[in-house]
């Protein structure tokens, strides 16, 4: 296939496209009633009761829809929940199932001409699946013969690193640890997950310069914060219950710069649905300053408040002398800031960042967020150390109402990351597994998304397994991550629902249909729930009610641990049997290998759970060997962009959960009906001689001879910079390079995409 195929990419629109343009408030009284109908289409009555006022109770499942956190019992809704929360449940819950006589009627031929919306939309799988070398139909297997199959395949390996395991953010803390448990023990640290393409830069950045890789602020901080900067992210859409805990800041006087190149409803006004006067009343405004940067321009942006922090001197030098390094080299870097360059790169005038790092210098707690708007570019890691060298020079690290806030995305992504889902394990993680397993885990560093990808590609990995996720939509160069996947022995999905991975495979391809979080989980010891982390380090518990969605279910803990056994056999130095039956076990397991963790059962039963250490935050300790949190001083080094091109970001619409469409209504953006749209700033448009309405192929522009083209896509004229466009996540993964990523964290730059619109060979129609 070749990489504007449409078979690949699944993106036929269905299209009755229809432009409003973009609204100026998020949620309301139309939320709610877009939450109520979906759930009731996909679930009927009984089981949206049932489901949605379970969301992130204490009792209940942790909602998959995104890493934010919940606030305590006592300030918790009835309905803990948000439009797309509602629509991520009703996904899972859905009445519609894909079963065994489904691949009898549909060949692998004949869904690959359906959307992925399509797909999804078929419903949960229900069997063990097959697809056999050379048949176009997947036929049932027994779960004993599939996980034969697995293990068979894992034994004939030359070595362990020929094999890759994948995890989405979804897994709970038990599937995850288990399962980099069985990798270790069978010999490699293949362990890439979404994260690699997702917050990686992040972890990286505050690794390197406050010495753990995860957000230092609590919700108290953010309730109690002076001010709240929110750079490259858009919580009406990807983190809506956000909006409720900045309604709470700006009631008791927080103030609000958003940094997005585009003004999403969400940061400008929130009708909070929770409220009676949020659904008819006008809502808080939200945003005090909206910079509208260029792409990647935030970089510059950040090095250029700090000039003026240096020449105000607005530092807090008691902070930055007892617990800092590199300050010097930092203040005499950003003294030398060239303005005209900052404006240029930044699409911002000095009136607008003069006023924005008055705002920082007047406040006596800030607060930093930020998402995939920062970390998805080349110099993704040197922004969110800028980001940091801010938070250092005014104090705002390790006190009330201030700190670092990376905002997750997956539900228990950071999680994953705690159990060890890394495939550059930190040494002391591998002591502790091989002191509590004894066995010796492998110690070389093991692929990441894209290495793996490349190892795929050179022959030298031939098995992939996913514990769950859309490892084909969700990678960078769909073209080539297609063929990757297919030169492979055998590829193994553990999934609840139908998606392309499933459709672009090895030679012999497995489904393995998992429960999902609303589920009940019942084991050989009885009932069994699971625990995840939150993007603030609190673990809790989740628990699913609902009756799986068929009999032949396993759950990802029940999966993981029999392929354990069917690849490592009787000498495995862990008893597998033991930790399916009872998932208590495996948390013990969990007490003894990772931090924080002590007293692990007892203290995660507990109504809120507990929060796990994190020393810059609870006594500005720094373990990053010097004992400091570091300055940095990094150079600002625009993207060129060559004549006649735009950046274009890849983001998501109101109405999916990344490769998953829920529906083709962006309703914010005012963009209903279709989803191969690109939007672009009329002036460009002018330059081009293009017109709204305009179908144009959209080509990238990199250093090597492949054409990288996605066709027929609608010029959507919009406010974004002169000199970048958007477009929707995942139809326009095929344009984003493999090799075009994040320096240092290895992320894709799917927010930095060189492109030139080329007018559709179909025309104008
Ligand atoms: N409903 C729903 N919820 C989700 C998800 C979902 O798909 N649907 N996905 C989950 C996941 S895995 C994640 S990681 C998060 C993603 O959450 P977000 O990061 O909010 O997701 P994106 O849609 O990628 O949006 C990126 C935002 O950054 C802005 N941006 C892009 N480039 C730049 C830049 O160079 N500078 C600045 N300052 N801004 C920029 C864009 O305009 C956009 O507003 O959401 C999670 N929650
Ligand atoms: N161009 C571009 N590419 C991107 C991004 C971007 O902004 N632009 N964003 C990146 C980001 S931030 C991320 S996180 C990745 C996401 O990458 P992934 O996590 O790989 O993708 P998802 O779409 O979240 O995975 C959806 C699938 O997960 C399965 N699933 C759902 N629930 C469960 C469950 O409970 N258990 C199991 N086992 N399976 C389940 C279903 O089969 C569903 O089809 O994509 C990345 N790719
Ligand atoms: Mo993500």
């Amino acid at each position: 296939m070749s990489g504007d195929d449409q078979r690949l990419l699944g993106s036929a629109d269905e299209s009755d496209l229809t432009i409003t343009g973009p609204g100026d408030h998020a949620a309301g009284l139309p939320a709610v009633t877009v939450a109520m109908r979906r759930a009731l289409k996909e679930m009927g009555p009984v089981r949206t009761a049932r489901t949605l006022l379970r969301v992130n109770q204490p009792e209940g499942f942790d909602c998959m829809s995104c890493a934010w956190p919940d606030p305590d019992p006592e300030h918790r809704h009835r309905a803990e929940f948000c439009e797309n929360g509602a629509k991520a449940v009703a996904e899972e819950g859905t009445k519609a199932r894909v079963t065994p006589e489904f691949f009898a009627e549909h060949s692998v031929g004949d869904l690959l001409q359906q959307t992925d919306h399509w797909l999804g939309k078929q419903g949960r799988l229900t069997h063990p699946m097959v697809k056999w070398p050379g048949s176009e139909h997947y036929e049932p297997i027994s779960w004993d013969a599939a996980l034969q199959v697995v293990g068979d395949h894992l034994q004939r390996l030359g070595s362990a690193d020929e094999a890759v395991f994948y995890t989405s953010g979804r897994a709970s803390n038990e599937a995850a640890f288990a399962y980099q448990l069985f990798a270790r023990e069978f010999g490699t640290n293949n362990l890439p997950d979404c994260s690699n393409m997702c917050h990686e830069s992040s972890g990286v950045a505050l690794i390197d310069t406050i010495g753990i890789g995860k957000g230092s602020v609590s919700l108290e901080d953010l309730y109690s914060a002076d001010l709240i900067v929110l750079a490259g992210q858009n919580p009406g859409t990807n983190h809506p219950r956000m909006l409720s805990a900045l309604e709470i800041a700006k009631r008791r006087g927080a103030r609000i710069i958003s940094i997005n190149p585009l003004r999403e409803a969400g940061l400008v006004n929130f009708r909070n649905p929770q409220y009676p006067r949020g659904i008819v009343g006008r809502g808080t405004d939200l945003t005090d300053l909206h910079l509208q940067v260029r792409l990647n321009g935030d970089l510059a942006l950040f090095q250029a408040i700090g000039a003026l922090l240096v020449e105000w001197d607005a530092i807090d030098h008691s902070f930055v002398d007892a617990h800092t390094q590199g300050f010097g080299e930092w203040r005499d870097h950003v003294a030398g800031v060239d303005w005209e360059q900052v404006e240029a790169v930044t699409g911002l005038d000095r009136e607008q960042i003069t006023e924005a790092a008055r705002m920082i210098a007047d406040s006596q707690a800030t607060i930093y967020c930020w998402a995939m708007g920062l970390t998805q570019h080349r110099n993704a890691v040197a922004t969110i150390k800028e980001v940091v060298n801010l938070a250092l020079a005014r104090g705002d690290i390790g006190k009330p109402g201030a700190g670092l806030c990376p905002v997750r995305g997956h539900s228990n992504v950071q999680g994953d990351r705690t159990m060890g889902i890394w495939e550059k394990p930190p040494p002391e993680f591998l002591d502790a597994l091989a002191a509590a397993y004894g066995f010796e885990p492998p110690r070389e560093h093991g692929h990441d998304t894209v290495e793996c990808i490349h190892a795929m590609l050179e022959g030298k990995a031939s098995v992939f397994v996913a514990l769950g996720g859309n490892f084909l939509h969700a990678a960078p160069d769909t073209a080539l991550t297609a063929e990757a996947l297919q030169r492979t022995a055998l590829t193994v999905q553990i999934s609840t629902k139908l998606n392309r991975s499933h459709l672009i495979t090895g030679r012999t391809a497995l489904i393995l249909p998992t429960l999902g979080r609303t589920e009940r989980d019942e084991q050989a010891s009885g009932p069994q729930f699971v625990t995840v982390e939150d993007s603030m380090s609190v673990v809790h518990a989740s628990r699913g009610r609902l009756d799986p969605a068929s009999a032949h279910l396993r759950s990802e803990v029940a999966i993981v641990t029999g392929i354990a056994e069917a690849a490592l056999g009787p000498a495995s130095v862990v008893n597998w049997r033991e930790l399916r039956a009872d998932y208590r076990l495996i948390r013990a397991g969990i007490e003894r290998v990772v931090p924080g963790f002590e007293d692990f059962e007892a203290r995660v039963v507990q109504r809120s759970g507990f929060v796990l250490p994190h020393p810059p935050r609870d006594s500005r300790t720094f373990v990053t060997g010097s004992g400091r949190a570091h300055f940095t001083a990094s150079p600002i080094e625009p993207l060129q962009v060559p004549p006649g091109h735009l950046v274009l970001q890849t983001l998501r619409s109101h109405d999916q959960f990344n490769t998953t469409v829920y529906g083709l209504s962006d309703r914010y953006r005012g963009i209903e009906g279709g989803r191969l749209v690109v939007m672009v700033n009329r002036r460009d448009l002018a330059a081009m001689g293009l017109r709204a309405g305009d179908l144009v192929d959209i080509v990238a522009c990199w250093d090597d001879a492949r054409e990288r083209r996605v066709r027929d896509f609608r010029v959507v004229e919009y406010d974004t910079p002169v000199g970048t466009a958007a477009a929707y996540y995942p139809e326009t993964n095929p344009l984003v390079p493999l090799d075009s990523t994040a320096e240092e964290s290895n992320t894709p730059t799917s927010k930095s995409v060189l492109v030139r619109l080329e007018r559709s060979a179909a025309g104008d129609q």
